[in-house]
């Protein structure tokens, strides 16, 4: 797979040579970022990125489910891995009552920093459920040009930051750090797009893009959407999956008992029940990915002028594109009076 010939450096050794070259931000500290084909990303990530660009080959058969960190990853990994899977396990001895939705779905970024995990993709059988925080701009060629299907989940910019910052908190805690950033600061990274995965917006408009350029190619959810119709988001992911419900499932209640196995309060009881070191790195903790699962929190974090100038910056993006993140201050402020 890698160069071996003798006296020349490995193709590892090549990429993290090359990943100590690259501009450093230590702002995000315990998590150092690094500035790869224009984009910030975290350097824990990036031998996996790099390997993954070089040796991935995707199949079109393949589903990759990609998002911005923070943005609903975890439940959408739930979600199509029950839904893929569901003719296989009983849900009363289910995979996930185990397993962390992320061991169920493995995140190529990160997997693929061992060339032996990576070959493990490699064997797996079709259809192969694989996922990404890489932006379309960063992905291997071989899933942009193979014609695989992407599901797309985002988030509201002010909710997915609250979230960030209190993920960063649990890393901190967990490496046994005691710094945390501030959250005025994380804010004003998160405006200057100095995040790992870099601008939620480009992110975002990557796959939206791509959803425009190639019909049926992306099926694009929002966070908020699948906590107000989660049975609807469910039924959309099955029939884009290729695996929509028959009439017996419907009227025996598949898609509510999936429904059910995902939702936020089932899934972190399970969490807690597990209790083990998870991915990345066996820093974080099967519970680290469920905290309140819930759209508004950033009420709770941002002062007006902080939500009032990220809105801003997201209808300045996002101008002209078609595409809505999230809501207008004076909107939400009007519905909840
Ligand atoms: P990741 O990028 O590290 O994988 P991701 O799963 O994308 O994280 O996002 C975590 C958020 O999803 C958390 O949001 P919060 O901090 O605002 O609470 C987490 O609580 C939420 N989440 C996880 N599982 C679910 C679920 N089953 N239903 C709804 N929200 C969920």
């Amino acid at each position: 797979m890698e160069n071996t010939q003798e006296g020349l450096p490995t193709d590892q050794e090549f990429h993290h040579d090359l990943v100590s070259s690259l501009p450093l931000e230590e702002g995000m500290s315990p998590v150092r970022l690094r500035k790869y084909q224009g984009v910030w990303m975290s350097e824990y990530f990036l031998v996996g990125t790099m390997n993954a660009q070089r040796y991935f080959k995707s199949r079109p058969t393949d589903i990759l489910l990609a998002s911005y960190p923070k943005s609903g990853t975890t439940w959408l990994k739930a979600l199509a891995f029950s839904t893929m899977t569901r003719t296989r396990h009983s849900f009363g001895c289910h995979p996930l009552h185990h397993l962390n939705p992320h061991e169920c779905v493995p995140l190529l970024d990160e997997i693929a920093g061992s060339l032996e995990s990576l070959s493990e993709i490699d064997a797996a059988s079709d259809p192969r459920l694989i996922s990404t925080h890489l932006p379309f701009s960063l992905l291997p060629e071989s899933i942009k040009s193979c014609g695989c299907r992407l599901i797309y989940v985002c988030r509201e910019p002010k909710d997915t930051l609250v979230s960030r910052w209190h993920y960063h908190g649990k890393i901190v805690t967990n490496m046994g750090k005691s710094e945390v950033i501030p959250f005025e600061k994380m804010f004003d990274m998160f405006c200057d797009d100095i995040m790992p995965s870099g601008s939620i917006w480009e992110h975002a408009l990557g796959y939206w893009n791509e959803k425009t350029q190639t019909p049926g190619r992306v099926l694009f959810l929002k966070y908020e959407e699948m906590l107000e119709d989660p049975t609807g988001t469910l039924t959309r992911l099955a029939e884009f999956m290729g695996c929509p419900f028959t009439e017996e499932e419907l009227r025996v209640g598949v898609p509510a008992e999936i429904v059910s196995l995902c939702s936020f309060g089932n899934l972190r009881d399970l969490a807690v029940q597990q209790n083990r070191r998870i991915s990345p790195g066996g820093i974080m903790t099967t519970e680290s990915y469920y905290r309140k699962g819930a759209a508004g929190d950033w009420r709770n974090h941002l002062s007006p002028e902080m939500a009032e100038k990220l809105d801003r910056i997201t209808a300045k993006k996002l101008q002209g594109t078609g595409l809505t993140l999230g809501r207008p201050v004076s909107e939400t402020t009007a519905m909840d009076a």
